[in-house]
């Protein structure tokens, strides 16, 4: 659809093997463009196409920092980066795109591979890009106050220009930050505290044999480093893994003691595979595991210049080298569950078929081009005990069509149908709802998207309704709509934070506690049922501190208040979520009044965070 190959800038690109190159474009041409059948979780993206994953790990969430491929691509046509996050490997939920080459005044094309990083609340983004007043590719960093942007140009100019590319960000445990980039050198400077600076000048790192591994076949390039650079370090060894002996590359890695070496090679992380002749690394831990970030040409009409991210799950060897990582489709296995009891991102998705996805009027993204026959998948929904209703924000510009939830399938078990009105626009939202039935236990959910001819419909937002015997007993449990449904036990105030969340775009904060026993909570008196065994799930953590929180019930019966502990104590702090949930059975004896839960801590007055709540 964007056909406007660009001219290569004067770098290594042309290197590139012609005969390869035309190899894929052939492929490109021969082969169906995105949508058509489902598909299985790696790629990560469907719905378009992406390159150069970037993941950083950011209060209980990986964020996801990429390029763009566009449809048709003939070239690394790239002018726009897009950020996706998820908080358990599978489900992903799309952000958009916060930075593109119009968000750099000076910049001309190429919106090639960067990387983001947080420090000091704020968050830096390093790419690489043509300058237009000199054609050549050059380092620009964007700032923002979320993972997710808005993104700005922090200065206005390049931070560096050598006609070099990808950049890659490492803050060391001293608190120096370095900046390392090149292909066909391998350059760095020492970041400022600022981020946005650098102290003394660009510095080559000598690309030896010995470092980087031995090459034949080219005498400009003796070693395999090629380009795209990732730099961290675990214990006390530092990795640079990169793209190695382009073309087709290979993912390679050294070590060194210290982040300017020297450098000793390592071998392999993943061989040549995939159908892009480009490979892309980033490595996270999360959540006590460690993933693999690449990309390769496996969606429909994939290739070198139409590529997508993909990710695997591995352990490091007990010598702390990285093992030989392969391609899977089946991506990386799933961290707990999704909880559809809260407010759900329609554009939060593991596989999906034939649908797109836009910036929405109401913030956010939502899922668009629907056609019939379409649908989405959310991997590994919990659904505990059961859900009554369904209800999605939807919008049409025609005349609707159908929401079929199922399971197990697109074609699996139908638990309910919404219908969809037309709404009078695109972007003209309203709330349907409808019952459903059969939901319980933990599924691959389906939404099935069914109507007419042409597009139908659009979905911005979607959660479940709990049964009166089961399902969540919160209400606005995602904390998506405000302060709605909670109250103070206790002293303090409520408020919800932006920048603080697990899920969706709002937290709970409960501050101005003056006792260990305040905290947010909701009044479920009236759905109490004596003698029966409730499940609560929270996601706490506090600004400061570390305290112990726990979930509790105060039941009031007959003039007389007792206090059930709903979950054990768990240690909650600063760096991430902690989720806080156990099971216990609620009876009192004589007229039930009043039934609060709430969360609390063993000991002091921290202002706690809530999200994603549930109890049922
Ligand atoms: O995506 C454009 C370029 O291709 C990146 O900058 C390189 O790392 C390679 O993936």
């Amino acid at each position: 659809m964007h056909p406007h190959p660009i001219g290569r800038p004067a770098l290594a690109r042309p290197r590139r093997a012609v005969a390869v190159i035309a190899a894929l474009l052939l492929a490109v041409t021969l082969m169906p463009l995105l949508g058509g059948p489902a598909r299985a979780d790696n790629p990560i993206v469907q719905t378009i196409y992406t390159a150069d994953p970037a993941p950083l790990v950011h209060n209980g969430r990986v964020y996801l920092y990429t390029g763009r491929d566009e449809d048709n691509s003939t070239y690394f046509t790239m002018k726009e980066w897009r950020v996706w996050s998820s908080a358990d490997m599978v489900n992903w939920t799309d952000h958009g795109s916060p930075l593109n080459l119009a968000s750099f005044s000076w910049a001309s094309s190429n919106a090639w591979a960067g990387q983001a990083v947080e420090r000091n609340g704020k968050f830096y983004w390093y790419v690489p890009m043509t300058a237009r007043a000199t054609g050549r590719m050059s380092i620009g960093v964007a700032v923002a106050d979320s993972p997710t942007g808005p993104f700005r140009d922090a200065l206005g100019h390049p931070l560096v220009e050598n006609n070099e590319i990808d950049p890659t960000v490492f803050i060391d445990s001293d608190g120096q930050a370095y900046l390392y980039w090149g292909n066909p050198n391998l350059t760095y400077v020492k970041l400022n505290a600022d981020m946005i600076s650098y102290s003394g000048s660009p510095t080559r790192i000598p690309l030896t044999t010995a470092g980087f591994g031995t090459r034949t076949g080219d005498a400009n390039r003796p070693t395999l480093y090629e380009e795209g650079p990732w730099v961290y370090k675990r214990g006390g060894t530092y990795y640079m893994v990169y793209a190695a002996k382009c073309c087709s590359e290979f993912i390679a890695y050294s070590t060194a003691p210290g982040p300017l070496g020297p450098w000793t090679y390592r071998g392999t992380v993943m061989p040549t595979q995939g159908g892009s002749f480009t490979n892309h690394p980033g490595i996270v831990d999360f959540n006590g595991s460690s993933y693999f970030f690449y990309h390769n040409g496996a969606l429909p009409g994939g290739g070198g210049f139409t590529r997508s991210v993909a990710v695997e799950k591995f352990s490091y060897n007990a010598d702390g080298s990285i093992p030989t990582i392969t391609m899977t489709t089946a991506g990386a296995p799933q961290v707990g569950t999704l909880n559809p009891f809260v407010r759900q991102e329609a554009e939060t998705i593991a596989t999906e078929a034939g649908v797109e996805t836009e910036a929405s009027s109401e913030g956010g993204m939502n899922v668009a081009n629907i056609e019939n026959g379409d649908h989405v998948r959310v991997k590994g929904v919990a659904f505990g005990s059961g859900a009554t209703s369904f209800t999605a924000r939807v919008a049409s510009a025609t005349s609707g069509g159908r929401i079929e939830v199922r399971t197990g399938s697109p074609t699996g078990a139908l638990a309910g149908t919404c219908t969809v009105p037309g709404t009078g626009g695109w972007q003209a939202w309203t709330s349907v709802s409808c019952p459903v039935s059969g939901l319980s236990g933990t599924k691959d959910l389906y939404l099935r998207f069914t109507g007419g001819s042409g597009f139908l419909l659009n979905v911005n937002w979607w959660q479940f309704t709990g049964a009166a015997t089961g399902g969540n007993l919160l209400t606005n449990a995602g904390m998506e709509d405000g302060t709605s449904g909670w109250l103070v036990n206790g002293s303090g105030t409520l408020s919800t934070v932006t920048d603080v969340v697990r899920s969706g775009s709002r937290a709970l904060a409960g501050t101005g506690r003056t006792g260990a026993w305040n905290g947010p909570g909701q009044d479920v008196t009236s759905r109490m049922t004596n003698g029966k065994s409730y499940s609560t799930s929270v996601w706490v953590r506090t600004p400061s501190g570390s305290p112990a929180a726990k979930a509790t019930l105060a039941l009031t019966a007959n003039g007389t208040t007792s206090y059930l502990q709903l979950t054990p104590t768990a240690t909650v702090n600063a760096s991430g979520w902690t989720q806080v949930s156990g099971t216990a059975t609620v009876s009192w004896s004589g007229t039930l009044t009043r039934a609060i839960f709430y969360v609390e801590t063993a000991a002091g007055t921290d202002n706690l965070y809530l999200d994603d709540a549930s109890f049922q």
